[in-house]
Order: structure tokens, then C-alpha cells, then sequence
């Protein structure tokens, strides 16, 4: 996707949004989130890795690249009927989308991309929204991903142009942008996000946050991953990054993409419930929950449940559009309140 002619944010705008004393920051992004989102709901996503490992890519932070001598072992695809039961443990469990990866460096046309398309009309006459990452995509892909239904596509920038190349090297920056492209072209929405605590200076995060913003159209949603350090990697080692760096990146995607959904993805399982706080009063709206995130374990449900219910926060419930189907717990469209401090949706 070529960027458009004219951008929103400057990069020196971007910076000064970044940079300014945390808590203002902080205050700002809160105002940006009222007017556009209820404060108190949050989107529950849940991941499903439908093909593990055994990638060619050479993405650095990954545990599924076949170059690194990881724990992760390569698998066989997942069954139609076992996705399909974690979607419907998912949604029973309060998730409202539902996202299947695959460790591929693209798709290609046969019967493993048919069995995605099954795979997707499946999640969705559940009432789920769906959700798929898997690699690069023609503009043809992408059509037949739509006409199945499918509700997001997720590709990330992962960082800025600029460190890019010290991450991978095996797919550019503009391959990225081009299958963003192909996904907004089909009608389906972005998901676009990126990775912070790879070694990246705080400028690259603040040029990762300007592209995202400058996507025409905007991302619909922006998952926020935290470097979850994979030993046989090369960031095996990598430095933890300041937990109020990541606060920092969460306020300026909330200000800079008021509408998107802004999801807490990779390395909750290690951020205390007092920071992931912070981030919702920062304008993050979303998480994953499950007891996996792909390969990598996430924060029990219980740990999840009670953050919630101790922050009077409660899950989204389904759209109406979203579940073209019955059978979901509450088609209206609306948020339940917490009954006994545990949202509705959860409990
Ligand atoms: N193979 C597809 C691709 O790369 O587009 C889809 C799967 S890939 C695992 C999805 C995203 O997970 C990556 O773009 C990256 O942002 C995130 N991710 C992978 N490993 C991670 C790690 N160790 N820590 C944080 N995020 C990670
Ligand atoms: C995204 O940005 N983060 C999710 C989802 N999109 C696919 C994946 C995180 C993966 C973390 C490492 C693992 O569990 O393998
Ligand atoms: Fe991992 Fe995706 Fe990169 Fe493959 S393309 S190494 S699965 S992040």
C-alpha cells in the first residue's frame, strides 16, 4: 500500500505526542478514548495457532522460523473441526473474535488456503468475528478471504522502515504495506500493529506509530505486542523494555487512531495488572485471552476475569452485524454491566 499524499501527524508532531510528561500523555489519550469508545468495555480476542512452526522466514523475535533452534516443532495444519471447537470454547469463554494463525511466509492457492476459507465461514456462522494472519496475500487472496467472510486480516508493521532490515530480512517493509494494501482493497479491515522491546530506539517507535497512523484507510485495529524473548532466537537476550515506554506507545496509537481498537497482545503474561491499568486508562480497548496467544502461554483466565471485574471494566458482547447468526449470548449489540464484579460475558 503506497502511503497517502498527505499525512495527519508529522513525525516531529508524533514525537512531541511521545515524549510529553507521561501522566498528560496519559490524560490526553483517556479524552481521546471517552469520545470515541465506552471506557468501560473491552474486546476479548482469542488465537488459534492453526499452523505451527517450520516457517522460512527469518523474522528474528520468532519462535516458528525453521533458521532458529527453537522449542516450537512444526505441525501439522489443524482440522476444520478443531478450529471450529476453539472458536465455540472461545466464544462460550466471553471472546467476541476469534483470529487463526499460520506460520506461513504467504499463502498459497490449494487445499490448505480452501480449508482456511472453510475455517472462516465456520467462525463466522458462530457468531464470532474472524480473524486470519497468515503472511503475505495477493489481491486475489484477499477477495476470496472476503467472500468467505472474513471480518480482519492481521499484518504488522512489526517496526519502523528504518529497523526494519535488523529484524528480517527475507520480505521488505513495502511487501508488508502491499498486502495491507490487497487486504483495505477486498473491503476487509486491518489489523496492523507492531512489536516494541526489540532493541529499537524510541524513535523507531515513534515512526512505527506515524505509519500505522498514516494508512489510508486507518487500521481497525492495532494489536501492541511486547518482545516475548524465545530462547534459540537472536533477541534471546534482548533487554526488557521500560514498562512506561510501552504505556507511552499505547496513549499515542490511542490519540493518533482514535477509532481503532488498540489490543494488548504478546507479553501481558509478564506486565503487572497495575500497568495493564495504565493502558486501559491510556486508551487500550482490547486483549487476547486464552491460555496460548500462538506458541507463547497468556495470562490464566482467572487472572484476566479478576482484572476486569477489579477495574469495573467488562467484555464486549457481539455486534449485531458481527453474528449473522443466532446462538450467541447477546445479539443486541450492547455491552452487559458487571453482575457481582465479574463481567457478564466472562462469568
Ligand atoms: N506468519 C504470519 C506473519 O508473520 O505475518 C502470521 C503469524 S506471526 C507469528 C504474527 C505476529 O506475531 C508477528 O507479526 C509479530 O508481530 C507477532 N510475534 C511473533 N512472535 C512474537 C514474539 N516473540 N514476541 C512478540 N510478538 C511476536
Ligand atoms: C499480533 O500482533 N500478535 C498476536 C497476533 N497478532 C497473531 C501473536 C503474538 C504471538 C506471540 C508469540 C507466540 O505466541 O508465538
Ligand atoms: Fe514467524 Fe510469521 Fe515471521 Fe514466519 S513470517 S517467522 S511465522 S513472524
Amino acid at each position: 500500500m503506497d502511503m497517502p499524499e498527505t499525512q495527519r501527524w508529522t513525525e516531529a508532531e508524533v514525537a512531541a505526542l511521545y515524549r510529553m510528561p507521561l501522566l498528560d500523555l496519559v490524560f490526553e489519550a483517556a479524552e481521546v478514548h471517552r469520545r470515541h469508545h465506552d471506557p468501560q468495555e473491552i474486546q476479548m480476542c482469542t488465537l488459534a495457532s492453526i499452523k505451527t512452526g517450520g516457517c522460512p522466514e527469518d523474522c528474528a523475535y520468532c519462535p516458528q522460523s525453521s533458521r532458529y533452534d527453537t522449542s516450537v516443532e512444526s505441525d501439522k495444519m489443524m482440522k476444520v473441526d478443531e478450529v471450529l471447537d476453539a472458536a465455540r470454547a472461545a466464544r462460550d469463554a466471553g471472546s467476541t473474535r476469534f483470529c487463526m494463525g499460520a506460520a506461513w511466509r504467504e499463502v498459497n492457492d490449494g487445499r490448505a488456503f480452501e480449508r482456511v476459507l472453510d475455517m472462516i465461514r465456520g467462525v463466522r456462522d458462530l457468531g464470532l468475528e474472524a480473524c486470519c494472519t497468515l503472511g503475505m496475500l495477493t489481491g486475489d487472496q484477499a477477495r476470496r478471504l472476503a467472500e468467505a467472510g472474513l471480518t480482519a486480516y492481521n499484518h504488522n508493521l512489526d517496526t519502523s522502515a528504518d529497523y526494519y532490515g535488523s529484524i528480517i530480512t527475507t520480505r521488505t517493509y513495502q511487501e508488508r504495506l502491499d498486502t495491507i494494501g490487497h487486504v483495505a482493497a477486498a473491503g476487509i479491515k486491518v489489523c496492523c500493529g507492531g512489536i516494541l522491546g526489540m532493541g529499537e530506539a524510541q524513535a523507531d517507535r515513534i515512526r512505527l506509530l506515524q505509519t500505522l497512523a498514516s494508512l489510508d484507510p486507518q487500521p481497525e485495529s492495532v494489536p501492541i505486542n511486547a518482545l516475548v524473548p524465545i530462547e534459540g532466537t537472536p533477541l534471546q537476550n534482548q533487554a526488557e523494555l521500560d514498562i512506561f515506554e510501552w504505556v507511552r506507545a499505547i496513549a499515542v496509537a490511542r490519540i493518533l487512531l482514535p477509532k481503532a481498537m488498540v489490543r494488548l497482545s504478546a507479553g501481558r503474561l509478564t506486565i503487572s495488572a497495575e500497568a495493564q491499568a495504565l493502558a486501559f486508562l491510556a486508551g487500550a480497548n482490547s486483549i487476547f485471552t486464552g491460555e496460548k496467544l500462538l506458541t507463547t502461554p497468556n495470562p490464566e483466565k482467572d487472572f484476566d476475569q479478576s482484572l476486569l471485574a477489579r477495574l469495573g471494566l467488562r467484555a464486549r458482547v457481539p455486534d449485531k452485524e458481527a453474528s449473522h447468526h443466532q446462538g450467541t449470548a447477546a445479539a443486541d449489540g450492547r455491552s452487559r454491566p458487571a453482575e457481582n464484579g465479574v463481567p457478564a460475558a466472562v462469568a
